[in-house]
Protein backbone atom coordinates (compact mmCIF):
# COMPACT_ATOMS: atom_id res chain seq x y z
CA UNK A 1 0.00 0.00 0.00
CA UNK A 2 1.15 4.03 -0.69
CA UNK A 3 0.48 7.02 1.28
CA UNK A 4 0.70 9.51 -1.30
CA UNK A 5 1.89 12.89 0.05
CA UNK A 6 2.08 16.32 -2.02
CA UNK A 7 4.43 18.18 0.38
CA UNK A 8 5.59 21.60 -0.64
CA UNK A 9 7.72 24.50 1.40
CA UNK A 10 6.60 28.31 0.76
CA UNK A 11 9.66 30.14 1.04
CA UNK A 12 9.58 33.73 1.58
CA UNK A 13 11.80 37.05 0.92
CA UNK A 14 12.02 39.76 3.57
CA UNK A 15 9.07 40.75 5.56
CA UNK A 16 10.12 44.59 6.25
CA UNK A 17 9.37 46.94 9.21
CA UNK A 18 7.03 48.84 7.03
CA UNK A 19 4.68 45.25 5.23
CA UNK A 20 1.53 45.52 7.04
CA UNK A 21 -0.42 41.86 8.28
CA UNK A 22 -2.39 42.60 4.95
CA UNK A 23 1.05 42.37 2.49
CA UNK A 24 1.97 39.46 4.08
CA UNK A 25 -1.10 37.47 3.84
CA UNK A 26 -1.64 38.56 0.32
CA UNK A 27 1.51 37.02 -0.48
CA UNK A 28 1.16 33.99 1.43
CA UNK A 29 -2.10 33.40 -0.35
CA UNK A 30 -0.58 33.62 -3.53
CA UNK A 31 2.42 31.27 -2.36
CA UNK A 32 -0.55 28.88 -1.21
CA UNK A 33 -2.39 28.96 -4.40
CA UNK A 34 0.45 28.34 -6.67
CA UNK A 35 1.18 25.30 -4.12
CA UNK A 36 -2.10 23.70 -4.73
CA UNK A 37 -1.96 24.50 -8.58
CA UNK A 38 1.06 22.29 -8.44
CA UNK A 39 -0.53 19.69 -6.27
CA UNK A 40 0.65 20.27 -2.50
CA UNK A 41 -1.79 18.71 0.15
CA UNK A 42 0.38 20.47 2.49
CA UNK A 43 2.36 24.11 2.49
CA UNK A 44 5.15 24.85 4.88
CA UNK A 45 5.88 28.41 5.62
CA UNK A 46 8.33 30.20 7.53
CA UNK A 47 9.28 31.14 11.10
CA UNK A 48 8.00 34.45 12.36
CA UNK A 49 6.29 34.32 8.89
CA UNK A 50 3.60 37.11 9.73
CA UNK A 51 6.23 39.70 10.51
CA UNK A 52 9.94 41.12 10.45
CA UNK A 53 12.43 39.12 12.77
CA UNK A 54 11.97 41.50 15.19
CA UNK A 55 14.55 40.04 17.73
CA UNK A 56 16.97 42.18 15.67
CA UNK A 57 16.50 44.91 17.60
CA UNK A 58 15.94 44.92 21.74
CA UNK A 59 13.21 46.98 22.42
CA UNK A 60 10.99 47.32 26.03
CA UNK A 61 8.23 44.13 25.28
CA UNK A 62 5.50 46.84 25.60
CA UNK A 63 6.84 48.33 22.44
CA UNK A 64 6.76 45.20 20.79
CA UNK A 65 2.88 44.14 21.65
CA UNK A 66 2.43 44.31 17.36
CA UNK A 67 4.23 41.53 16.42
CA UNK A 68 2.36 39.29 18.45
CA UNK A 69 -0.19 37.49 17.51
CA UNK A 70 -2.80 37.00 20.63
CA UNK A 71 -5.49 34.72 18.75
CA UNK A 72 -5.37 32.37 15.20
CA UNK A 73 -6.36 32.71 12.77
CA UNK A 74 -7.51 36.43 13.42
CA UNK A 75 -8.73 39.29 11.13
CA UNK A 76 -5.47 39.53 9.59
CA UNK A 77 -5.45 35.99 9.01
CA UNK A 78 -8.53 34.56 7.88
CA UNK A 79 -8.17 34.93 4.32
CA UNK A 80 -5.57 32.26 4.48
CA UNK A 81 -7.22 30.30 6.81
CA UNK A 82 -10.65 30.35 4.51
CA UNK A 83 -8.50 30.10 1.07
CA UNK A 84 -6.58 27.04 2.20
CA UNK A 85 -10.11 25.13 3.29
CA UNK A 86 -11.32 26.22 -0.36
CA UNK A 87 -8.54 24.95 -1.86
CA UNK A 88 -8.03 21.59 0.71
CA UNK A 89 -4.59 22.26 1.41
CA UNK A 90 -3.04 22.00 4.70
CA UNK A 91 -0.62 24.50 5.80
CA UNK A 92 1.74 25.29 8.92
CA UNK A 93 2.41 28.91 9.92
CA UNK A 94 5.23 30.71 11.86
CA UNK A 95 4.37 33.50 14.39
CA UNK A 96 4.70 35.04 17.87
CA UNK A 97 1.98 34.30 19.84
CA UNK A 98 1.07 36.41 23.55
CA UNK A 99 -1.46 33.70 25.08
CA UNK A 100 -4.15 35.21 27.24
CA UNK A 101 -2.23 34.56 30.26
CA UNK A 102 0.65 37.07 29.15
CA UNK A 103 3.16 33.97 28.18
CA UNK A 104 5.28 34.85 24.77
CA UNK A 105 6.34 31.80 22.77
CA UNK A 106 7.02 31.59 19.09
CA UNK A 107 4.99 28.68 17.52
CA UNK A 108 4.26 27.15 14.44
CA UNK A 109 0.53 26.39 13.68
CA UNK A 110 -0.28 23.00 11.92
CA UNK A 111 -3.71 23.59 9.96
CA UNK A 112 -5.13 20.08 8.36
CA UNK A 113 -6.68 20.20 4.81
CA UNK A 114 -10.08 20.67 6.30
CA UNK A 115 -9.04 23.90 8.52
CA UNK A 116 -9.08 22.43 11.70
CA UNK A 117 -6.04 22.73 13.98
CA UNK A 118 -3.99 19.98 14.36
CA UNK A 119 -1.77 21.45 17.03
CA UNK A 120 0.84 24.07 17.78
CA UNK A 121 4.07 23.70 18.62
CA UNK A 122 6.14 25.98 21.12
CA UNK A 123 9.60 26.45 19.90
CA UNK A 124 12.09 24.77 22.20
CA UNK A 125 15.61 25.88 22.02
CA UNK A 126 15.78 29.41 22.69
CA UNK A 127 18.59 30.97 21.02
CA UNK A 128 20.40 34.53 21.81
CA UNK A 129 20.26 36.06 24.51
CA UNK A 130 17.45 38.20 26.70
CA UNK A 131 19.74 41.50 27.52
CA UNK A 132 20.75 43.95 24.79
CA UNK A 133 24.25 43.24 23.65
CA UNK A 134 26.02 46.54 22.02
CA UNK A 135 29.25 44.38 20.66
CA UNK A 136 26.46 43.24 18.55
CA UNK A 137 25.88 44.63 14.85
CA UNK A 138 22.48 43.37 15.62
CA UNK A 139 20.71 41.89 18.31
CA UNK A 140 19.33 38.03 18.46
CA UNK A 141 17.09 39.22 21.50
CA UNK A 142 14.96 35.71 20.80
CA UNK A 143 15.42 35.43 24.91
CA UNK A 144 14.01 38.66 25.48
CA UNK A 145 10.88 37.62 23.46
CA UNK A 146 10.03 34.17 23.96
CA UNK A 147 9.96 31.51 26.46
CA UNK A 148 10.98 27.86 25.36
CA UNK A 149 8.43 25.27 24.95
CA UNK A 150 9.15 21.95 26.26
CA UNK A 151 7.52 19.64 24.34
CA UNK A 152 7.91 18.30 20.85
CA UNK A 153 4.32 16.50 19.83
CA UNK A 154 3.80 14.02 17.03
CA UNK A 155 0.28 14.30 16.01
CA UNK A 156 -2.21 11.92 13.43
CA UNK A 157 -2.75 14.15 10.31
CA UNK A 158 -2.38 13.76 6.25
CA UNK A 159 -2.74 10.31 6.47
CA UNK A 160 0.32 9.96 8.76
CA UNK A 161 2.29 11.47 12.16
CA UNK A 162 3.42 15.07 11.90
CA UNK A 163 5.65 16.99 14.27
CA UNK A 164 7.09 20.51 14.11
CA UNK A 165 10.16 22.17 14.69
CA UNK A 166 11.60 26.06 14.39
CA UNK A 167 14.59 27.04 13.07
CA UNK A 168 16.94 26.79 16.26
CA UNK A 169 15.38 23.68 17.04
CA UNK A 170 16.05 21.82 14.19
CA UNK A 171 20.20 22.03 15.11
CA UNK A 172 19.70 19.74 18.02
CA UNK A 173 19.55 16.11 17.43
CA UNK A 174 17.17 15.42 20.56
CA UNK A 175 14.97 17.31 18.50
CA UNK A 176 14.44 14.65 15.66
CA UNK A 177 15.01 12.08 17.96
CA UNK A 178 11.62 13.01 21.03
CA UNK A 179 9.44 13.02 17.12
CA UNK A 180 11.49 9.73 15.88
CA UNK A 181 10.47 8.01 19.13
CA UNK A 182 7.25 8.81 18.63
CA UNK A 183 7.15 7.49 14.86
CA UNK A 184 7.44 10.66 13.27
CA UNK A 185 6.99 10.16 9.15
CA UNK A 186 7.46 14.67 8.21
CA UNK A 187 8.68 17.02 10.25
CA UNK A 188 8.05 21.09 9.06
CA UNK A 189 10.86 22.95 10.28
CA UNK A 190 10.58 26.76 9.32
CA UNK A 191 13.10 28.95 9.88
CA UNK A 192 15.48 32.83 9.82
CA UNK A 193 18.74 32.41 10.10
CA UNK A 194 21.09 35.29 9.47
CA UNK A 195 24.28 34.40 7.31
CA UNK A 196 26.26 36.30 10.38
CA UNK A 197 26.72 34.76 13.45
CA UNK A 198 28.33 36.95 15.72
CA UNK A 199 29.68 35.08 19.09
CA UNK A 200 31.77 33.43 16.48
CA UNK A 201 31.85 34.60 12.54
CA UNK A 202 34.19 31.22 11.37
CA UNK A 203 31.16 30.03 11.08
CA UNK A 204 29.39 32.21 8.55
CA UNK A 205 30.34 30.61 5.34
CA UNK A 206 29.24 27.55 6.97
CA UNK A 207 25.68 28.48 7.40
CA UNK A 208 24.47 26.39 3.63
CA UNK A 209 26.36 23.72 4.92
CA UNK A 210 25.24 23.49 8.54
CA UNK A 211 21.72 23.88 7.51
CA UNK A 212 21.24 21.05 5.04
CA UNK A 213 23.70 19.11 7.18
CA UNK A 214 21.12 18.44 10.65
CA UNK A 215 18.54 18.18 8.36
CA UNK A 216 19.49 15.73 6.65
CA UNK A 217 20.48 14.12 9.30
CA UNK A 218 17.77 14.36 11.53
CA UNK A 219 15.62 12.83 8.54
CA UNK A 220 17.92 9.91 8.15
CA UNK A 221 18.33 9.37 11.58
CA UNK A 222 14.74 9.25 12.43
CA UNK A 223 13.28 7.84 9.00
CA UNK A 224 11.75 10.89 8.39
CA UNK A 225 10.80 13.91 5.87
CA UNK A 226 11.56 17.06 6.03
CA UNK A 227 10.55 20.38 4.88
CA UNK A 228 12.78 22.60 5.81
CA UNK A 229 11.32 26.31 4.93
CA UNK A 230 13.32 29.57 5.25
CA UNK A 231 12.13 33.45 5.37
CA UNK A 232 15.17 34.25 3.22
CA UNK A 233 17.29 37.22 1.63
CA UNK A 234 17.96 40.97 2.95
CA UNK A 235 15.65 41.68 5.88
CA UNK A 236 15.81 45.64 7.67
CA UNK A 237 19.83 45.27 6.62
CA UNK A 238 20.39 41.33 7.38
CA UNK A 239 21.22 39.33 5.15
CA UNK A 240 19.04 35.67 5.96
CA UNK A 241 19.99 32.46 4.80
CA UNK A 242 17.31 30.71 1.89
CA UNK A 243 17.82 27.12 0.80
CA UNK A 244 14.28 25.76 2.00
CA UNK A 245 14.27 22.01 1.30
CA UNK A 246 12.25 18.63 1.09
CA UNK A 247 14.05 15.84 2.02
CA UNK A 248 13.57 11.96 2.06
CA UNK A 249 13.95 9.80 4.73
CA UNK A 250 17.41 8.64 2.99
CA UNK A 251 18.58 12.10 4.17
CA UNK A 252 18.83 13.15 0.27
CA UNK A 253 17.87 15.85 -1.43
CA UNK A 254 13.92 15.71 -2.97
CA UNK A 255 14.10 19.72 -3.91
CA UNK A 256 15.39 22.74 -2.67
CA UNK A 257 14.85 26.25 -3.61
CA UNK A 258 17.17 27.96 -6.21
CA UNK A 259 16.25 31.67 -4.90
CA UNK A 260 16.30 34.22 -1.74
CA UNK A 261 12.65 35.52 -2.37
CA UNK A 262 9.37 33.46 -1.95
CA UNK A 263 9.58 30.63 -3.82
CA UNK A 264 7.15 27.07 -3.73
CA UNK A 265 9.01 23.97 -4.15
CA UNK A 266 7.08 20.58 -4.09
CA UNK A 267 7.59 16.77 -3.79
CA UNK A 268 5.19 14.00 -3.63
CA UNK A 269 6.34 11.36 -1.40
CA UNK A 270 5.39 8.47 -0.31
CA UNK A 271 4.90 8.22 3.61
CA UNK A 272 5.73 3.77 3.32
CA UNK A 273 9.19 4.98 2.40
CA UNK A 274 9.86 5.84 6.06
CA UNK A 275 9.38 1.89 6.86
CA UNK A 276 12.62 1.21 4.58
CA UNK A 277 14.81 2.76 7.52
CA UNK A 278 12.22 2.44 10.63
CA UNK A 279 12.00 -1.35 10.09
CA UNK A 280 16.01 -1.69 9.11
CA UNK A 281 18.42 0.00 10.28
CA UNK A 282 16.74 2.53 12.58
CA UNK A 283 14.61 -0.40 14.38
CA UNK A 284 14.89 1.38 17.57
CA UNK A 285 13.34 -1.46 19.55
CA UNK A 286 15.93 -3.86 17.46
CA UNK A 287 19.26 -1.91 17.65
CA UNK A 288 19.13 1.07 19.79
CA UNK A 289 20.56 0.39 23.53
CA UNK A 290 18.95 3.37 25.39
CA UNK A 291 20.08 2.34 29.14
CA UNK A 292 23.89 2.88 27.91
CA UNK A 293 23.33 6.07 26.87
CA UNK A 294 21.77 6.66 29.99
CA UNK A 295 24.77 4.79 32.44
CA UNK A 296 27.21 7.29 30.51
CA UNK A 297 24.86 9.85 31.69
CA UNK A 298 24.94 9.19 34.76
CA UNK A 299 28.74 8.50 34.95
CA UNK A 300 29.05 11.78 34.04
CA UNK A 301 26.54 13.19 36.70
CA UNK A 302 23.97 13.82 33.64
CA UNK A 303 20.86 13.07 34.69
CA UNK A 304 16.86 14.16 33.97
CA UNK A 305 15.87 16.38 36.69
CA UNK A 306 13.56 14.39 39.30
N1 LIG B 1 17.98 31.51 14.28
C1 LIG B 1 19.19 30.92 14.24
C2 LIG B 1 19.25 29.43 13.92
O1 LIG B 1 19.48 28.59 14.75
C3 LIG B 1 21.38 31.46 14.59
C4 LIG B 1 20.12 31.27 15.36
C5 LIG B 1 21.60 32.68 13.99
C6 LIG B 1 22.22 30.38 14.38
C7 LIG B 1 22.72 32.86 13.19
C8 LIG B 1 23.35 30.57 13.58
C9 LIG B 1 23.59 31.79 12.98
O2 LIG B 1 19.16 29.16 12.72
C10 LIG B 1 16.84 31.17 14.95
N2 LIG B 1 15.81 32.00 14.72
O3 LIG B 1 16.76 30.22 15.73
Amino acid sequence: MSRILTLAAAQMGPVQRDHTRDDVVERLIHLLREAAERGANVVAFPELALTTFFPRWHVPLEEAEHYYETEMPNRFTKPLWDEAARLGVGFSLGYALRQDDGRRFNVYHLVERDGRTVGVFRKVHIPGHAEHEEWRDFQHAERHYFEPGDDFPVWRAFGGLVGMAICNDRRWSETYRVMGLQGVEVIFIGYNTPLHYAPDPTQNSLQAFHNHLVMQAGAYQNGTFVVGVAKGGFEEGVESLAQSVILAPSGQILTQAVSTGDEVIVARVDLDLTNSYKQTLFDFDTYRIPQAYWRIAEQKGVVPPP
